[in-house]
């Protein structure tokens, strides 16, 4: 049976963030597969407490429960980058073949942002449980984010003048996210990991990590196992398990 169905949704018109309303209620957490919508986000997060903004429209944010078993799938960390795979699949199918994942999960269409992913786990009666949480820019214009952003966000319907219907936009991500959840329980992860490769920004370009106070600069190779991103630096592969860029192979081309 499929995880996330689209009769297992819960719909709510604003709330403070969907993966707070999903991490904060014992009830919801128990139910695997539940998938939680909302109109409009007032504090969306994204990774580190930072901010995910809803710009001036309603877009869209969804998060959902996924159950865990540690025992048949231990690479949780892999997660993140590779929901990712959805996103860039659901893309495809609007007309958008050039968006790329940025690692470890941001997906960018011509160097913009469109959408992030933010994973959280939690563990509840002793079931290991991940929220995975989405934000699409499916409408309006950069114009509508703050001046802060505005530069680096790109829209769906800015990008294809289309105003999508919403409803058939989360048919499809459903759909996609439950082929990337078969693969991942059906441990297709070497596959995974080649097509989460195929669609990354910058791979085989220089680029530059910061890691705490010190800056790494190799060449992409791609992701390890448990997510961390490779960086081929003078020969010596080296594995990054977070970081935050700082020179992207687009700034150096
Ligand atoms: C992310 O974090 O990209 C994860 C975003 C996840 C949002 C979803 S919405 C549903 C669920 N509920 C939540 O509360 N969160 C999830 P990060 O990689 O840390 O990126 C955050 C950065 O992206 C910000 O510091 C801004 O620079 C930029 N940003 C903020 N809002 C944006 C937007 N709508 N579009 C593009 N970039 C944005």
């Amino acid at each position: 049976m499929r995880l996330l169905s689209e009769n297992n949704i819960i719909f709510l018109g604003e709330t403070e963030s969907t993966n707070t309303y999903l991490l904060t209620s014992s009830e919801c957490l128990k139910k695997d597969g539940l998938v939680v919508i909302a109109e409009k986000q007032t504090r969306g997060r994204g990774q580190k407490n930072r901010r995910w903004e809803s710009g001036d429209n309603t877009n869209l944010f969804l998060s959902f429960v996924m159950h865990v078993n540690p025992e048949k799938f231990n690479n949780l960390t892999l997660i993140s980058p590779l929901l990712g795979l959805s996103l860039i699949k659901t893309f495809n199918q609007f007309g958008i073949n050039d968006a790329k994942i940025k690692w470890p999960n941001d997906i960018l269409v011509n160097k913009k942002k469109i959408a992030g992913i933010l994973c959280e786990s939690t563990v509840l009666d002793d079931i290991r449980i991940i929220v995975a949480g989405i934000g699409i820019n499916l409408y309006g214009k950069p114009s509508g984010f703050s001046e802060e952003i505005r530069n680096n966000v790109e829209t769906l319907e800015n990008l294809t003048g289309i105003k999508h219907e919403k409803q058939q936009f989360i048919n499809k991500l459903i759909s996609e996210l439950n082929n990337l959840i078969e693969d991942i329980k059906n441990n297709h992860i070497s596959y995974l990991i080649y097509e989460w490769e195929k669609n990354c920004h910058c791979k085989d370009k220089e680029i530059s990590i910061k890691k705490g106070d010190k800056i790494l600069t190799g060449i992409l190779e791609g992701i390890s196992q448990q997510g961390e991103l490779i960086i081929n630096c003078e020969g010596c592969m080296v594995y990054i398990d977070s970081g935050i860029w700082f020179k992207h192979c687009m700034e150096n081309a």
